[in-house]
C-alpha cells in the first residue's frame, strides 16, 4: 500500500486522507469585538482540531474512503459503511464547515457586497436588509446546533439551515458561505442570545472573499 502524506496545501476541495487542520489565516483576536479571541482559539484549535481528529480515526478504517476527497465522501453517505457513518458524517461535514467558515471571516468595517453578488441579492432577496433577516430568522430557527448556509444554485441564491454537521456537500454542492449557530461559537460572548450574535456576525462577513467564491461557484 502506498504512503498517505497529509497535503500541505488546505484545498478542502481537493483534500484526502489524512485530513489536516487548515491554519487559522489571523489572529485569534481578528474579529474582536464581534467574535472574542478565546472563542476563536478554542472553536479552532480545540473544536475544528477534534473533527479532524475524529475524521481520521474513522477514514483510517477504511481504505475506499481514502481514495476519495472529503467533498465525494460526503456526497455520497449511503455508501459509507455503517460502522463509521455517523461519525464520518459529523466529523467529515464538521471538517469541510468549519473550513469554509475561517475563510469567509473578517472585519469588514461596515462593508458591503459589491457587483455581481449585490445584484443577486438584491435580485433575490430584495435588499440586503431582507437577505440578512431572513438568513437571520433561519438561524434563530434552527433547533438545536447547526447551520446557516447560503446556496449558490447557478445565478440563484438560496438560504439554507442544516442540523448538526450537515452540509450542502451531501447534495453535491459546495456552500458559498455559511454561519455556524453551534452554542460554542458564541456561548461565552453572547450566551444564551443567539439572535444577538447573527446580528453583529454580519460585520465580520469577509464579502470579498464571498464574492470570489461566488464567482467561482455559479461557473462551476
Ligand atoms: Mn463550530
Amino acid at each position: 500500500m502506498e504512503t498517505k502524506t497529509a497535503t500541505t496545501t488546505s484545498n478542502i476541495n481537493t483534500a484526502k486522507y489524512p485530513f489536516e487542520l487548515p491554519p487559522l489565516e489571523y489572529d485569534f483576536d481578528a474579529l474582536e469585538p464581534v467574535i472574542d479571541a478565546e472563542t476563536m482559539k478554542l472553536h479552532h484549535d480545540k473544536h475544528h482540531q477534534a473533527y479532524v481528529d475524529k475524521l481520521n480515526e474513522a477514514v483510517e478504517k477504511n481504505a475506499d474512503l481514502q481514495d476519495k476527497t472529503l467533498a465525494e465522501i460526503l456526497s455520497d453517505l449511503d455508501s459509507i459503511p455503517e460502522d463509521i457513518r455517523s461519525a464520518v458524517r459529523n466529523n467529515g461535514g464538521g471538517h469541510i464547515n468549519h473550513s469554509m467558515f475561517w475563510k469567509i471571516m473578517k472585519l469588514n468595517e461596515g462593508g458591503k457586497p459589491s457587483g455581481d453578488l449585490a445584484t443577486a441579492i438584491d435580485r433575490d432577496f430584495g435588499s440586503l436588509d431582507d437577505f440578512k433577516t431572513k438568513f437571520n430568522d433561519a438561524g434563530v430557527k434552527q433547533f438545536g446546533s447547526g447551520w446557516v448556509f447560503v446556496i449558490a444554485n447557478g445565478d440563484k441564491l438560496e438560504i439554507q439551515a442544516m442540523p448538526n454537521q450537515d452540509t450542502p456537500f451531501h447534495k453535491g454542492r459546495e456552500p458559498l458561505f455559511g454561519n455556524d449557530v453551534w452554542e460554542h461559537a458564541y456561548y461565552l460572548k453572547y450566551n444564551n442570545r443567539r439572535p444577538d450574535y447573527l446580528k453583529a456576525w454580519w460585520d465580520v462577513v469577509d464579502w470579498d472573499a464571498v464574492a470570489e467564491r461566488y464567482e467561482r461557484l455559479r461557473s462551476a
